[in-house]
């Protein structure tokens, strides 16, 4: 033990002294797996190559297993074993542009990763009917969406061939087979499918395969790509034909998770394989936390996804499940088009029924099996406190708190003014204890099915409560039953920004405006996995399909539409379908009125970027804003990276390139991007470019449009030159300028929303903008 010790030490002195870097020290960091990134493989950039390889040789010298993946056909580097010390030694190289710890990043459903594993299962979806029910399944099956997550359920109905689908010559990738996954699961309909194994997980052999053993997965992919279904539901409920948002697309699978989690190297690889593989699209339902949100250049998603990008995939990712806090979004680079989630028009309504007929509503999925007329006793937590509980523990229905010999029974209404403890917690201490039943209290999840299976409970919001702690009053023998759950349609107002979807602005760049598009993720039925992993209820047979929540569900709704817009305007690139998407939003609800977030405000820009996804209008943009990989090079410039660090990462750039001597964050609100985000600061004005790109074909492409602007807040004017844009055919590019400018006398603060819109007598252009004076 301890010579191997002094090997390695020696080994790692030598290395330092190889690298001519004396002066490294080891700052906080821990040994482990590092990635080291290389930025492009340019294969005509000979030294490029020849740092990777002289890298790689000094690394196998120090340990010849030392190095757990290289990266090789869009993204250059590797991940290796090293010491904290090695990894900083080697950060400093020529040739390097970033070394980071290997990470978990996180699923972004509603539950957490822990909860799933504790659980397992269960939680996740919505309806993939929704969105895509006008795109023909016809259309889209010459392109590829790629889903980097949990792996794949083959045998789901979701993922049937049809015989009549042609041969991809494009596809380059591979069906990497397993004892549970053979060369037949690739059926035409999945065409590739990968694993990576965790470099730091040693029960990781049981997941040497593309099934998917966690769910997430198999619901994404069915969301973007399922083909239609009739007859799918969850156990009877929310019955219905369920379809990805494009039936016809074909699927790739990169299996990057286990149940131990999804490890950022593995991620990396797959974007590394997605590029070589040739799909179309990239659907990422997962993320860094936002709580340690690594900058650019240390996130293996941003990496992954600039390299994509570059080389014409549309990458397409969740914002997250940390809100409604601000500054919560995550995959906030401006080449990723990050989606939030929003609620659709289908509750999951389980009432209560109290003595007397009365009936109070409430939401969750429940199978138990309770009286329909309300015979069971009710209880009030507080009532049921055991002596050597708090009375504040025993309202909460926390751990520990409810005394067995009361609540035998009795239906137990549980507040929620502990927000450390989970709904889940507090129906398990009622159902421990001899309660028949349990009614929660959340506002937040209100509108969200939590699933307590074996269980009557039921969530409620705290402004029913009183209702019913009065009824508890006014009789001395309360009582109340818990009806089954039925799913209602037709719900209004939806869409609504769901609590949990992440916000912006972005903490990395508050100059471009993050999430860019909102789409359903809130009780989003899709396909699940046939063992009983995923939360089985007692007694059934396990559920082919699923409802869960998150904006893990909106994000592959998002990939759908785009790769419908690919396939029907094969020359658009990923800015223009980002663009497309983006431009022809809405921000009204069912009720016609704007959409509000859950707590009932007006939804802004950093709650949905643009508005809800339209799944129609972005096949027919009319115009589109073109962002170009030297417009993201200059986003980088005006970062902070310099012309050396950016010349790494780009595959093609201009030979001139440099990065402007003025380069500030403030140039990155001039980005050609689809949204507009102004730091006025202490400046009177700014005066912001935008260049449109005329993409109409046939009678459309010689159309006048007319600006109208909209300012919703006080203090700010826009004005916007010209006021007319005269396209004259196709493919012609014409620029307008914003000018913003704080209103003499009047002292704007905080956030100013708004939205620039251009429109012909066929398509309505709306440019969402902030300007934000502190
Ligand atoms: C759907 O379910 C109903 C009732 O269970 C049944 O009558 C019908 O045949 C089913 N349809 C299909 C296509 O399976
Ligand atoms: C196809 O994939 C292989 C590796 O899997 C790679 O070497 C090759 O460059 C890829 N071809 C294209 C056209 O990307
Ligand atoms: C709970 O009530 C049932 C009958 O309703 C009874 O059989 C059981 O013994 C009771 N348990 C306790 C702990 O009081
Ligand atoms: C119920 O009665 C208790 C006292 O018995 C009182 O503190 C509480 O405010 C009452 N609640 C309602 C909703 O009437
Ligand atoms: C560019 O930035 C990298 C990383 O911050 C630094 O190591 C390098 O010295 C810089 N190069 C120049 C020319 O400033
Ligand atoms: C930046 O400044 C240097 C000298 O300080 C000058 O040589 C160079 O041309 C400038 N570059 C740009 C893009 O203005
Ligand atoms: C904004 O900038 C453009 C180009 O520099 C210029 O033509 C235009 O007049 C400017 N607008 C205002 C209001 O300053
Ligand atoms: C979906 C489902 O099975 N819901 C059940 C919820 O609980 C009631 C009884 O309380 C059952 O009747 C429902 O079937």
């Amino acid at each position: 033990m301890k010579a191997h010790y002094f090997l390695i030490y020696a080994l790692c002195i030598a290395l330092l002294l190889s690298l001519g870097d004396s002066a490294a020290t080891a700052k906080a960091g821990k040994d482990g797996v590092y990635i080291v990134y290389m930025g492009a493989t340019t294969p005509q950039n000979g030294a490029s190559t020849r740092h990777k390889a002289q890298l790689l040789n000094s690394v196998l010298k120090l340990r010849k297993d030392a190095v757990v993946r290289t990266y090789k056909y869009g993204i250059s580097g590797f991940a290796a074993r090293l010491t904290a010390a090695e990894a900083q030694s080697i950060a400093k190289q020529p040739g390097v542009v970033s070394v980071f710890p290997d990470a978990y990043y996180q699923l972004h459903t509603t539950r957490s990763w822990e909860f799933l594993k504790y659980e397992t299962g269960v939680d996740i979806y919505s309806d993939p009917g929704s969105p895509g029910s006008t795109s023909s399944s016809s259309h889209g099956s010459d392109t590829v969406i790629g889903i980097i997550d949990t792996g794949i359920w083959p045998e789901s109905k979701s993922f049937d061939a049809k015989s009549s689908d042609p041969k991809l010559s494009s596809w380059n990738g591979t069906c990497m087979t397993a004892q549970d996954f053979t060369s037949t699961s690739c059926n035409g309909k999945i065409i590739g499918a990968r694993y990576y194994n965790d470099p730091e997980d040693d029960d990781d052999d049981d997941y040497l395969t593309p099934r998917d053993f966690v769910g997430h997965g198999t619901h994404v992919a069915s969301t973007a790509a399922g083909v239609e279904v009739q007859n799918a539901s969850y156990y009877g409920l929310a019955a219905g034909t369920a379809r990805g948002g494009s039936p016809g697309s074909r699927i790739a699978v990169y299996r990057v998770c286990t149940p131990a989690g999804c490890r950022s190297s593995s991620i990396l690889a797959a974007f590394d394989d997605a590029i070589a593989d040739g799909v179309d699209v990239l659907s990422v339902s997962l993320g860094a936390s936002s709580l340690s949100m690594p900058d650019f250049k240390d996130d293996t998603i941003s990496i992954g996804a600039f390299h994509a990008v570059e080389s014409g995939i549309t990458v397409v990712c969740s914002a997250g499940n940390d809100g409604p806090d601000s500054a919560t979004v995550v995959n906030a680079a401006p080449w990723i088009l990050t989606v939030a989630a929003t609620t659709i028009d289908r509750d999951f309504e389980s009432d209560v029924v109290l003595g007397g007929g009365k009936v109070v509503k409430g939401e969750a999925i429940n199978f138990s099996k309770l009286q329909k007329s309300p015979v069971y006793p009710l209880m009030y937590g507080k009532t049921a406190m055991k002596s050597d509980a708090s009375e504040a523990s025993a309202r909460n229905c926390i751990s520990g708190s409810i005394d067995k010999a009361k609540i035998n029974g009795t239906i137990v209404l549980c507040e929620s003014k502990d927000p450390g403890y989970s709904l889940f917690e507090k129906e398990e201490e009622v159902r421990s204890q001899g309660g028949v039943g349990v009614i929660l209290v959340d506002d937040l999840t209100r509108r969200v099915a939590s699933t307590f299976k074996k269980f009557p409970a039921v969530v409620m919001s705290s402004k029913d409560v009183p209702e019913i702690l009065s009824y508890i009053n006014s009789t001395k023998n309360p009582v109340a039953t818990i009806l089954p759950t039925v799913a209602t349609p037709k719900y209004k107002p939806a869409p609504e920004i769901a609590y949990f979807s992440a916000r912006g602005p972005s903490q990395n760049s508050e100059n471009i405006i993050k999430p860019d598009i909102a789409a359903p993720g809130v009780n989003i039925l899709a396909a699940w996995m046939g063992n009983d992993l995923g939360g089985t209820p007692e007694g059934k047979d396990p559920s082919m399909f699923n409802v869960i929540s998150g904006t893990s569900m909106s994000c592959p709704h998002v990939s759908g539409i785009a790769a419908v817009v690919k396939s029907h305007n094969p020359s658009f690139g990923p800015s223009e379908i980002k663009s497309a998407i983006m431009t022809t939003a809405s921000q009204l609800n069912n009720d016609k009125s704007p959409i509000t977030t859950h707590f009932g405000a007006t939804a802004t820009p950093f709650d949905y970027g643009a508005g809800e996804m339209s799944p129609t209008a972005p096949l027919q943009p009319g115009l589109v804003y073109e962002t170009t990989t030297v417009d993201y090079l200059n986003f980088l410039c005006y970062h902070g990276y310099n012309t050396t660090t950016i010349k790494l990462i780009a595959k093609s750039i201009p030979p001139n390139f440099a990065c402007p001597n003025n380069s500030t964050p403030d140039l990155i609100s001039d980005i050609n991007y689809p949204s507009i985000s102004v730091k006025l600061g202490q400046k009177q004005s700014r005066n912001i470019t935008r260049t449109l790109t005329n993409v109409a074909t046939g009678d459309g492409d010689s159309s006048t449009y007319t600006l109208s602007a909209s300012v919703g807040g006080k203090g700010v004017n826009v004005h916007v030159s010209p006021s007319q844009l005269k396209f004259t055919k196709s493919g012609q590019k014409l620029t307008y300028y914003a000018t913003f400018s704080t209103m003499a006398g009047s002292s704007a603060e905080g956030d100013v929303f708004g939205s620039i819109t251009w429109s012909s007598d066929k398509f309505k252009v709306r440019t969402p903008f902030v300007v934000s004076s502190s």
